[in-house]
């Protein structure tokens, strides 16, 4: 009987893959910046899909500027999706959403090299700016906004020609959307990006589920006045008030019973000169947690505090939606596959949540999803700082392709 070795990926190729895309809007000091739709967002999606294209994918490109690489199946029919992001925060490593998208490109490069071919199309998805909008695995989704609005960047450009540079349409968006009898399974490998792996000395991660998550853009408006001539009883100072309310979110989050998470990292202040009472004041706030109900509650409290504070310091705010994103939990068929996988490839794994956000829990929302976590250095991400080692991405990107060939049987025709 002849043994057929067990196909293995690439670790070294992988590995450079990785320090080859992070070469596009490298740092000084070796971490990334390659915010969605910027130049060096364009310049890596192309060397992306030139490697997808030697691997043996046909690659197309969706309304909402997904890239799509498909790589063939004996039958035709719903894949077996994997993928993740390669646009960053302002200030970010090198493995934050790359590893999935890089790991699932190599695995098709290793089932190419050796002739083999699933039932299933594989198809290995680049989603749009999961860092900001999620615009790309919303779309895919069925779940963007009507309101273009909605999706406008900071600087306040809207969302068409963003889309338009990458090759969408805003128009067609509704093109983008997908189902189960497309994608019977979508399995994403990212870093854990927190340090939980780490602190118990596991390779592998088997995501349980992600949390939700909402953003808000809170505007507060005061009055700019002279530093000097104003008397403090004669105020309204936007700063003043922006500061409690920072304060509020982080006491919400600290005091309220349960793991919810809340940061408020954005902040601008106008005019932000030393001898002039601030005017106005924009922050952004990001909030998290497992259940949706609990997020409403934490929201309505909230509001409750900024409503006191604007009072007492007769400024005004308005508080505006970005971003909303619901809690998703992990298929048990894909949950089972994973622990398989680890178990045949002596690999010892931990059972965690995800409390970063992740484009499979939109694609959670049309098929069965589940995620496989590799572990963060000093649970660090969203950093110059971020770090896994070689060998963790490529024992990550082993688990992804034994989880493929075993889903290949696992999900139905
Ligand atoms: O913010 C997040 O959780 C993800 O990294 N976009
Ligand atoms: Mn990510
Ligand atoms: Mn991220």
């Amino acid at each position: 009987m002849t043994v057929v070795p067990m196909l293995v990926v690439n670790g070294d190729r992988l590995d450079r893959s990785l320090y080859q895309l992070a070469e596009i809007g490298k740092l000084p000091n070796k971490g990334v910046s390659r915010v969605a739709f910027s130049t060096e967002d364009l310049l890596a999606r192309q060397l992306v899909r030139s490697w997808m294209v030697e691997a043996g994918m046909n690659v197309r490109i969706d309304a909402a500027g997904n890239i799509v690489g498909r790589y063939a199946g004996w039958r035709a029919g719903a894949a077996l999706a994997t993928g993740s992001h390669i646009d960053t925060v302002p200030v970010a490593g090198r493995y934050d959403g790359c590893l999935g998208v890089l790991a699932g490109i190599e695995m098709v490069r290793v089932l190419n090299e050796n002739n083999v071919r699933l039932n299933h199309p594989i198809e290995v998805i680049v989603f749009t700016d999961e860092e900001r909008s999620v615009i790309g695995s919303k779309a895919m989704a069925g779940e963007v906004k009507e309101e273009p609005e909605y999706y406008a960047r900071l600087d306040g450009t809207p969302i068409h020609p963003c889309l338009e540079k990458i090759g969408g349409n805003w128009a067609k968006i509704a093109t983008a959307k997908r189902d189960r009898s497309d994608i019977a399974a979508f399995v994403e490998l990212h870093v854990e990006q927190g340090g939980v792996l780490e602190h118990l000395g596991k390779p592998i991660g088997l995501v349980e589920g992600i949390v939700g998550q909402y953003r808000f853009a809170v505007s507060i408006i005061g009055r700019m006045n002279h530093a000097g001539t104003t008397p403090m009883d004669m105020r309204k100072d936007a700063l003043v008030a922006a500061a409690q309310m920072v304060l509020a979110v982080n006491k919400i989050a600290v005091e309220t019973p349960g793991e919810q998470v809340a940061t408020v990292g954005y902040l601008n202040v106008s005019p932000n000169a030393t001898n002039t009472v601030p005017g106005k004041v924009d922050l952004r706030i990001d909030l998290r947690d497992l259940s949706q109900a609990h997020l409403e509650e934490l929201i309505w409290r909230m509001k409750e505090e900024f409503r006191a504070i604007a009072a007492a310091t007769g400024t005004e705010f308005t508080l505006r939606e970005t971003l909303h994103i619901l809690p998703t939990l992990s298929a048990p068929p894909i949950k089972d596959v994973i622990q398989q996988v680890c178990k045949r490839l002596n690999l010892d794994y931990a059972c965690l949540p995800s409390r970063a956000g992740h484009d499979a829990q939109e694609i959670g929302r049309i098929t069965d999803t589940g995620m496989i976590f590799v572990p963060s250095q000093h649970g660090i991400s969203h950093s110059e700082d971020e770090y896994t080692s070689p060998d963790e991405c490529t024992q990550g990107a082993n688990v992804l392709l034994q989880t493929f060939l075993e889903l290949d049987k696992v999900y139905p025709f």
